[in-house]
């Protein structure tokens, strides 16, 4: 059961209110681009504003986490607030049984090594986060736009595509980084080699091509492979750095966005329309999913510095191993101006990994970083707040609050 792999956390202490109308958090509908500027401008003020409020409020912004309790046979129960509570993975698994059949049948390869490469890690250890929040954001549309709940095949389809998108890039990753384990087991470069992990990657992501081609329709076709171009963007972002402040915040927040919000919020917006001509529903699923996806990838740099090995299925303090400044230690170096120097050497000096650690776990750097990641959630909740009340739009709301207090 896909909520038994992943072993969340949910936080007893706080539920996503609905943000007031003008709470000056800014978002925009369309990736970073020539806009960007303005929008970078915007964060870094804000960027201010969370250091501000954090140092009035200490307390105020902890994220408490508390095992939640869910029924084992159905997919709602009561939380401890007297609402209900829908369980993301028990709901949207529903309509991926076979996820993983399905995924290996279009990974048709006859060369043996390569079919045991690319067939790697579709083996059910991953999270399915994006297959989840693709077929839960079908049927929230397809709610909203006729009552009718089913989810198309089409849509089916997106789930599928958009975890062979996400698995390709992170066999792509694992050999940027050298990595050598990943959900708890050895990566495909340390088995195979960079050159075939590159091939294995390669093959993946034209498999999912295939199957995006076969949906036949051109504007979904469009959307998803944007992602792809963000996510080497993304990547070539994060190989480089700034030496300016600012534009190091700004830079922080285009990388995530573009390697890891924008297959979430694409691929919202695919199943969106393909089951909706309306554009406004486009619009909310596509923001839903580019806060839920920014605020995911803020947790995951928390969690580079908070969480185990063990826990993670691969090691930890591993950004600062690669030279890279994340959330948390943009926000320390607030505090630290010393760390400066440290981010533009990008830790390559003995015992810089060691000493900027320290400084981010003296810092409120983590704090500040989950902030920021629950304001990008109240915002995914505002967005799909927008959609007619279903079983889905309550787990998509459900969803955001489980991306903050996740513990792996
Ligand atoms: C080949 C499409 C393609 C891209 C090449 C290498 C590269 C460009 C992009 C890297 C993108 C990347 C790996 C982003 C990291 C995103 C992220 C948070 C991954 C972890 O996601 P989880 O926690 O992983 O959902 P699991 O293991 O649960 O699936």
């Amino acid at each position: 059961m896909a909520s038994s792999w992943w072993r969340w956390r949910c936080c007893g202490s706080w539920r996503p209110a609905a943000p007031s109308p003008g709470h000056g958090f800014s978002c925009r509908s369309e990736p970073p681009g020539p806009r960007a500027a303005t929008a970078a401008r915007a964060q870094i003020s804000y960027f201010n504003r969370v250091k501000n409020l954090m140092s009035a409020f200490p307390n105020m912004y902890s994220i408490s986490r508390f095992p939640h309790v869910t029924s084992a046979a159905c997919c709602c129960s009561r939380t401890r607030s007297g609402n209900k509570y829908i369980d993301p993975f028990k709901l949207g698994w529903r309509d991926l049984k076979g996820l993983y059949e399905d995924i290996r049948k279009e990974l048709l390869i006859s060369t043996t090594e390569l079919k045991e490469m690319s067939e790697y890690y579709f083996d059910g250890k991953g999270k399915a986060f994006r297959p989840i929040i693709v077929v839960l954001m079908a049927r929230a549309c397809n709610t909203h736009h006729n009552n009718s709940r089913d989810v198309q095949a089409s849509q089916r389809s997106i789930a599928l595509i958009a975890e062979m998108i996400h698995t390709a890039s992170l066999v792509h990753d694992d050999v940027i980084d050298d990595a050598c384990s990943r959900r708890g087991k050895h990566t495909v470069n340390k088995i195979w080699g960079e050159q075939k992990a590159v091939l294995a990657g390669d093959l993946i992501l034209s498999a999912a091509s295939i199957a995006l081609a076969r949906i036949g329709n051109t504007a979904v076709i469009s959307i998803l492979t944007q992602v792809i171009e963000d996510l080497v963007r993304g990547e070539f972002l994060q190989l480089g750095s700034k030496e300016n402040e600012n534009e190091r915040f700004a830079h922080y927040l285009e990388k995530t966005f573009k390697k890891t919000a924008s297959l979430i919020a694409n691929s919202c917006k695919a199943v969106s329309v393909l089951g909706c001509p309306d554009p406004v529903v486009h619009e909310i699923a596509y923001q839903y999913g580019k806060n839920v996806g920014i605020a995911f990838q803020l947790i995951d740099d928390v969690l580079d510095f908070t969480a185990c090995s063990d826990q993670m299925g691969k090691p930890t303090s591993a950004d600062l191993r690669l030279g890279l400044a994340t959330g948390p230690v943009l926000f320390a170096c607030q505090q630290f101006p010393e760390m400066n120097a440290m981010i533009m050497r990008r830790f390559s000096l003995p015992g810089d990994v060691d000493r900027a650690r320290q400084y981010v776990l003296q810092s409120d750097g983590v704090q500040q970083t989950a902030y920021l990641a629950q304001r990008h959630c109240h915002e995914a909740v505002r967005e799909i707040s927008k959609l007619r009340p279903s079983p889905e739009r309550d787990a998509l709301i459900q969803l955001s609050e489980i991306v903050l207090t996740r513990d792996k």
